[in-house]
């Protein structure tokens, strides 16, 4: 299985650079009107990015941008925590869960949608065909198949391998991405080591200045059966207002469905924080909730303001986001608490 370990190293063959992020605000080259930027969690986001940067640097719309990018994750069957490949619920199933928001609070979902490649390509359609915003488990699929998508097999040999080993124990451990303190390594490569799990959360900017979100997840490894996380929740795995900016969430969704993360994070922007300094301030809002658990678990945020300015902020050392514009393509380190 493909961990970001390795997900690094090609990224750093390719040319980019890890360094540690910070408010950046790189001159001359992102954000504002006539200066695309993409933003999107962790480091398969640089390949996601570039997918999405073809319709940014072609005047195309934020929109467009990041479900063409998300998509990018959904299809590999190599990431086990999004789309084909994803990881499955205790009883096998792959349910997926995504969402979508454009620049005039328009908004799509689907919650617990199984058998179907590209779960984002549903939810902008929740967003463009119907009078809702939410459709979950059978009528999200019926709602898909309806529309031209085909049902297809998503829990590949490898997750099923994972899932077959992990009924051995059935013991359910949800620490998602914490560098392990101990062995420096990540703990999804820890042999024997909780099962990680990483959603995508994209944010893009276009031409016109227009932000749109997308997120998409296969949710938490070997879930309960109908559990959903904060990924397809507006307002808490993705926020988008088009007047302030934009933010996305990765790690234990319920924590972030506490506190209405993204959500929280764009109101806290529009009183002025910058990027960094508003995901800081949600993270540490989870950690005054129950700080004893706080140490255990990993919740990141990411979010861009409407002058291009990015940041992310994460409870524990490990989270990284990639950044495209017309300057700079790298992933980053993100900030942490711990
Ligand atoms: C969830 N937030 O289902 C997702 C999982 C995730 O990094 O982001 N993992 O809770």
């Amino acid at each position: 299985m493909t961990t970001r370990r390795k997900f690094l190293t090609t990224s750093m063959l390719g040319s980019a650079v890890v360094i540690t992020g910070g408010d950046l605000l790189v001159r001359n080259g992102s954000g504002t009107k006539n200066n695309p930027i993409v933003i999107s969690t962790w480091d398969f986001g640089k390949e996601a990015n570039a997918a999405a940067w073809e319709i940014l640097r072609n005047n195309g719309r934020a929109l467009d941008a990041v479900e063409a990018g998300v998509k990018i994750p959904e299809a590999d069957p190599n990431i086990n925590s999004i789309g084909y490949g994803g990881l499955p619920d205790r009883e096998g199933h792959v349910t997926l869960d995504a969402c979508i928001m454009d620049e005039k609070y328009n908004c799509g979902s689907v919650m617990c949608l199984e058998n179907i490649i590209h779960p984002i390509s549903v939810a902008r359609l929740v967003m463009e065909k119907t009078p809702h915003i939410v459709l979950v488990g059978d009528g999200a699929l019926q709602f898909a198949l309806a529309n031209g998508f085909q049902k297809e097999n998503l829990l590949t040999p490898q997750s099923a391998k994972a899932w077959k080993e992990w009924l051995k124990t059935s013991k359910y451990e949800p620490i998602p991405n914490i560098e392990n303190k101990t062995t420096d390594k990540k703990v999804e490569e820890v042999p024997g080591g909780p099962k990680n799990h990483d959603t995508i959360g994209m944010i893009a900017m276009d031409s016109n200045g227009n932000v749109s979100g997308a997120c998409t997840t296969s949710g938490l490894a070997f879930k309960m059966r109908g559990r959903v996380g904060d990924s397809p929740i507006i307002g808490a795995g993705l926020y988008v207002d088009n007047e302030v900016g934009a933010a996305t969430s990765t790690g234990l969704g319920e924590e972030v469905i506490r506190i209405v993360g993204s959500h929280l994070v764009v109101e806290l922007m529009r009183q002025g924080l910058k990027p960094e300094a508003a995901c800081r301030n949600a993270v540490e809002r989870i950690i005054k909730r129950n700080p004893l658990k706080a140490k255990s678990i990993q919740v990141g945020f990411l979010a861009l303001n409407k002058k291009g300015e990015y940041g992310g902020y994460a409870l524990q050392k490990g989270f990284t986001y990639a950044v495209k514009n017309g300057k700079e393509d790298r992933v980053y380190s993100a900030k942490s608490i711990y």
